[in-house]
């Protein structure tokens, strides 16, 4: 056995199950090990490194398993890195294998690719390390998947130098997940008292709390308070966008309702969530302990407790275990009805999501990207899964696409790294190839990683991408045109459902709200990777104004 077959034979007894990347010559020991586990340990193989890094988190979003990437070191490794800066800004756990310079060289060597990814790691990963002898290959496996899963989660490297990877290597070893931290009796027990005492609690389910698995937890403690409740864009779904507690998505951009909840609630309780500048007014949180607010908050990282808002209350545990102690610590008291300040921030809700969804078009004629994102959250089944990419499109997508399970919407908050839209609904169509997949993407975004229709056709991967195609880099123009000038924010002129066409994939271009619905079902009927342009004007999202403000004051 060698040193990769050592690492594969890890990989598969921890668990893992993919591994996505461009071939590399000198990953060829594990690629080769690879080689005979099919159905074990896949390869998938894909068109660009930080595709690979996206699929990896997408399936640990999506199933909850840990996945892998890999790549060449040097250009795969620094092609790598907008995606594990993805992972890194989300706090989504995966595991990057790189090849690297051989142990036995001085450094720097002079040899071609030559690359030293600790350092280009550092600023995009959670933990990272080189391999420099084959004796280190178990605790470096054993410490990258603890990094990984433990705390707070997030992508770890490990770089392997091809004689390293070729030399004999030690027994496989297999790494068991992290157990959830439980919370302290008595922090459960002032919980209990502060959420008791509530007139106007509000709770916020971040990423943490869908990694948890807490949304039953979550969703009856709501119940349990008549409080409001919401979730971020990394919990999406942990509260059902159909409940009668749920006040819009998206922090700042979620509307007035959102925010006024944020401002007059007396207790907030928030769970994994890591209260980013979605949750600004300005530069400050629009949530904190303050006079008449109290901050409770659950995370699995010790150092999140009070980082950026100021709580009154911090637990370091597990968000499903902390919820259920604190729904076991409420007992048997009785149900409370939502009270006059929920109903009244459900109506302004209510009002808010009738008035996006009557747009039906643009000044100019075109249809309004409202009325796109609303016909497509209309005509998306139950149990569809969705990924929102994209500049100002994934406003208009939060807005209008019902989210009632947790790991059925995606996005990207923390980097907004356009174009992780069709990997991540590849690896969730690989997942669940029974469901329909949709990535709604923006003409701009698409553009950096449309190449994967390669990958998907190659793996019939039939996830369905939904253009809206305004011909710009829609929002930059936005911004431009508000400071008097335009430059370079052009895209008119690609024809996208003809590149789907012609990378073997459905593709079709629709200008009507009346469209939508129908090119959908088509597209489903083809049986294969599908692109629909949609036309659209542009047009800013009454969200815009706070979110461009985040930071700035
Ligand atoms: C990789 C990357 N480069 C640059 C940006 C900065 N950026 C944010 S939004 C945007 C324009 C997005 O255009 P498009 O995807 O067409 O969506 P639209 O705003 O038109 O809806 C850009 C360039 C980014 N988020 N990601």
């Amino acid at each position: 056995m060698n040193c990769g077959e050592t690492l594969a034979r890890s990989l598969a007894a921890s668990g893992v199950r993919e591994v996505y990347g461009v071939p590399a010559g000198k990953l060829a020991p594990f690629m080769g090990a690879l080689a005979a586990m099919p159905g074990e340990l896949d390869w998938v193989g894909v068109r660009h490194e930080s595709a690979a890094a996206w699929m990896a988190g997408a399936t640990r979003q999506a199933t909850g398993r840990l996945a892998v990437c890999a790549a060449e070191s040097g250009p795969g490794s620094h092609n790598l890195v907008g995606g594990l800066g993805s992972a890194h800004n989300n706090n989504v756990a995966l595991l990057a294998v790189v090849s690297g310079v051989p142990a036995h060289l001085p450094k720097p060597a002079g040899l071609v690719m030559e690359t030293d990814n600790d350092v280009l790691f550092a600023a995009c990963t959670k933990w990272r390390a080189t391999v420099r002898d084959p004796a280190e290959l178990p605790g470096l496996i054993d410490t990258a998947i603890g990094e990984a899963l433990s705390g707070r989660p997030g992508p770890v490297a490990l770089s392997i130098p091809p004689d390293v990877l070729g030399a004999p290597g030690p027994e496989p070893i297999a790494v068991a997940p992290p157990r959830p931290r439980r919370a302290g009796p008595d922090a459960i027990e002032q919980a209990a008292a502060l959420l008791r005492g509530a007139e106007r609690p509000l709770l916020i389910a971040g990423g943490g709390a869908v990694s948890a698995g807490a949304s039953v937890e979550l969703r009856a403690l709501a119940e349990r308070l008549g409080a409001a409740a919401t979730a971020t864009q990394m919990g999406l779904g942990a509260v059902s966008s159909e409940s009668p507690w749920f006040l819009g998505h998206g922090g700042v951009i979620g509307g007035e309702a959102l925010i006024r909840a944020c401002r007059e609630a007396d207790v907030v309780l928030i769970a994994g969530m890591r209260c980013s500048s979605w949750w600004w007014d300005g530069s400050t949180p629009v949530i904190g302990e303050r006079p008449g607010q109290r901050l409770i908050q659950i995370d699995s990282d010790a150092a999140a407790l009070g980082a950026r808002a100021a709580v009154t209350l911090g637990i370091e545990a597990d968000a499903r275990e902390a919820l259920g102690a604190l729904l076991a610590a409420l007992g048997d008291e009785p149900r409370r009805e939502p009270g006059p300040w929920l109903t009244s921030l459900r109506e302004e809700y209510i009002g808010y999501r009738a008035a996006l969804r009557a747009h039906e078009q643009t000044a100019d004629g075109s249809m309004h990207p409202a009325a796109l994102a609303r016909e497509l959250g209309d005509a998306l089944a139950p149990d569809s899964l969705a990924v929102y990419d994209g500049g100002h499109t994934t406003f208009w997508s939060n807005d209008l696409t019902p989210a009632t399970a947790p790991r059925t919407r995606f996005h990207e908050p923390g980097m907004a790294h356009l174009g992780f839209g069709l990997p991540y609904a590849l690896a969730l169509k690989r997942h669940f190839p029974e469901r329909t997949v949709v990535n709604i993407t923006g003409d701009g975004a698409f553009g950096f990683t449309l190449a994967e229709l390669d990958t998907a056709r190659r793996y019939g991967l039939a996830a369905i991408t939904v253009i809206h195609n305004n011909e710009s880099w829609g929002v930059i123009r936005l911004g431009q045109e508000r400071s008097g000038f335009e430059l370079a924010t052009g895209l008119a002129g690609s024809d996208y459902a003809a590149i789907a066409r012609a990378f073997g994939c459905h593709g079709e271009r629709i200008e009507r709200p009346d469209e939508v619905a129908p090119a959908l079902e088509r597209a489903i009927a083809s049986g294969l990777p599908a692109v629909i342009d949609a036309r659209v004007g542009f047009e800013p999202h009454p969200g815009m104004r706070r979110f461009a403000a985040a930071g700035t004051r």
